[in-house]
């Protein structure tokens, strides 16, 4: 009797260590901060996935930094990311979205060579509606020699990054991440605990899509209006993209990922730097979208070349399709002057 043999299952820990061959010099650091991360993923998905149950819902009553409202699943997000890493000395300094300073290694423990930031629970805002939210990550390597990491450590281009990644906490719980190599995205099975390979090099595909929030229209430049007019078949185009928005960036860059398209959120006459974070937001995803063919734009300049001057600075993104990236870059050149 023959016996079936399964299709071959490849578990996030098995790719992250198959990747790591990769670097024959790897000492194996970075192969065990992915390991942390998608454990994280997998008790924030947990609390995540019943939120409407357990006592995780609502606002904690306190506001963050960035003057959002703390959500107790942003807290328990924070602490679950910090806990798994402030003792493995893989790291020298952290930063997070929900901590107005970097976040040092308690001196009890050892400093490694890696900076780790994170945003732990993006779109946190949309969980009462069940709305998909998510935690995004990116790891760089340290810039001082040694001892506890510092602020420098921290603000550093995107190009510089090493990994990134984001946890999409939806329809099921998905981890996509890249170190460089590609980008590969897993699923969550909650009957075995285990991210498991679904989506092996993802590259963004012909556009479907275009997101923004156009409620703000009247905010934008005029170079930002025709380029949405454009998307839409107007100004000379003669193809036209679906609208999708759902005001939680995480899931709509991984819609868009997959079915292809645009995400833009631009600077207006509200927000002049735009709102997203360009450390904990713009930069991770747009390593991983530019590792899956695609490119980030400030609208003037590659989001990844730019250097960092502050910890929470904001910036505007525009981030997909290369021609769609490239499309906005031209309507700003010739509208919005330099
Ligand atoms: P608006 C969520 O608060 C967030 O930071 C992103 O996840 C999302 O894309 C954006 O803000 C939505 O902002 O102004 O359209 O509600």
């Amino acid at each position: 009797m023959s016996i079936k043999i399964n299709k071959r299952i490849v578990t996030i820990e098995r790719h992250i260590l198959d990747e790591q061959a990769a670097f024959p010099d790897a000492s194996g650091t970075l192969t065990a901060l992915l390991y942390d991360m998608a454990l994280a993923a997998k008790l924030i998905s947990s609390h995540t996935t019943r939120a409407g149950l357990a006592d995780v819902i609502g606002a904690t009553g306190t506001v963050n930094v960035q003057g959002e409202e703390v959500q107790l699943l942003d807290e328990y997000a924070h602490r679950t990311i910090f806990q798994l890493n402030d003792h493995t000395g893989r790291l020298c300094v952290m930063g997070s979205e929900e901590e107005k300073d970097i976040i040092s290694i308690p001196d009890k423990y050892d400093c490694g060579k890696y900076v780790l930031l994170f945003d732990p629970l993006d779109g946190s805002g949309n969980i009462d509606y069940n709305v998909s939210v998510g935690t995004i990550f990116s790891i760089l390597r340290r810039k001082s020699e040694s001892g506890p990491g510092t602020l420098e450590d921290v603000l550093q281009k995107g190009a510089e990054i090493v990994a990134a990644g984001y946890i999409v906490y939806g329809s099921s719980t998905m981890m996509v991440y890249s170190t460089g190599n590609g980008v590969h995205g897993f699923t969550l099975d909650p009957g075995i605990g285990e991210f498991l390979l679904s989506h092996p090099n993802l590259r963004l595909p012909q556009p479907k899509f275009y997101s923004a929030n156009q409620g703000y229209q009247s905010r934008w430049s005029e170079g930002i209006q025709r380029y949405t007019r454009w998307l839409r078949g107007e100004e000379g185009n003669t193809r036209s993209l679906s609208l999708r928005y759902i005001g939680s960036m995480i899931a709509d860059i991984h819609r868009n990922l997959l079915g292809g398209g645009v995400f833009y959120y631009p600077a207006d006459t509200k927000s002049p730097n735009g709102k997203l974070r360009m450390l904990f937001e713009a930069q991770p995803m747009s390593f991983i979208i530019e590792q899956a063919g695609g490119y980030a734009s400030t609208g003037r300049q590659p989001i990844l070349d730019i250097q960092p001057t502050a910890l929470h600075q904001r910036t505007p993104l525009f981030v997909g399709n290369r021609e769609l990236v490239e499309k906005a870059e031209e309507f700003i050149a010739r509208y919005d002057g330099v």
